[in-house]
């Protein structure tokens, strides 16, 4: 883990508050997964570790999709017993539940989040909320995403779940095809109406992927990037807000 300015020193986590998104683990991705436990073994020493979402690629339930996870779910575990793990769900992994959260130690927690460390606030949420000119998933998202489908979908049989999911995975692929990126990317009116009711806080969030600093007139929007085989990203809040590279 390093830092991006030029006077990067020893990594010292303590006191510190690290952020991160969007790795979208896969069973066969090792060098990621690798990567994610060089920095979870790093990050032991941070007050509290946030995970914005999607984690994971996919998942299916924790009962489907946690067996096939145990070596992170073990490293969640063992960074979990040092420091707390803050876990929000993202659109790929939005089933994570109850389960998974005993299993890993890791505490899940709803979007948006407002965060206070270092006398300073910063609303945390996944990001794809805010992607308002994306009508079609908005919509899409409103029925999979819906209680009732969600208890329905859970209790159906694993075979079905699999099926069902490379089935809407497939049509979302195509649907992204047709779309513009600026369709794709945060509807700005959306985050300024999010950012109204946390006057004085900055704003934190993934799923775009579009790693940057975006500086607005009365906030700062930074946007995670997701991971790499090779290459990371992550926040890390101490005195000031530093973006690290993770490799
Ligand atoms: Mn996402």
């Amino acid at each position: 883990m390093s830092r991006s300015e030029s006077h990067t020193q020893t990594t010292e986590m303590v006191n510190t508050v690290l952020i991160i998104a969007d790795l979208h683990l896969v069973v066969n991705e090792t060098e990621k997964s690798k990567l994610f436990e060089k920095f979870c073994d790093q990050a032991q020493d941070a007050n509290q570790v946030f995970i914005l979402g999607d984690l994971f690629n996919t998942w299916l339930g924790d009962d489907l999709s946690a067996p096939h996870y145990q070596q992170i779910i073990s490293t969640l575990k063992a960074l979990s017993s040092k420091t707390e793990v803050l876990i929000m769900t993202g659109n790929r992994d939005f089933l994570l539940a109850k389960e998974f959260s005993k299993q890993t130690g890791c505490k899940l927690i709803e979007s948006p989040y407002l965060l206070e460390t270092h006398g300073h606030q910063y609303v945390l949420t996944h990001g794809d909320e805010l992607c308002t000119d994306d009508e079609s998933y908005q919509q899409m998202k409103s029925i999979l995403q819906h209680p009732i489908t969600k208890a329905i979908f859970i209790r159906l049989p694993k075979k079905w779940r699999l099926k069902l999911s490379g089935e809407l995975r497939q049509k979302s692929v195509e649907a992204q095809q047709n779309k513009t990126r600026e369709i794709m990317d945060v509807n700005l009116q959306a985050v300024n109406e999010l950012m109204k009711k946390y006057p004085g806080a900055d704003l934190i969030h993934g799923h775009t992927h579009r790693l940057n600093t975006h500086t607005e007139k009365q906030f700062t929007r930074h946007v995670l990037g997701d991971w790499s085989e090779t290459q990371g990203n992550a926040i890390e809040i101490a005195d000031k807000l530093n973006w690290l590279k993770i490799s």
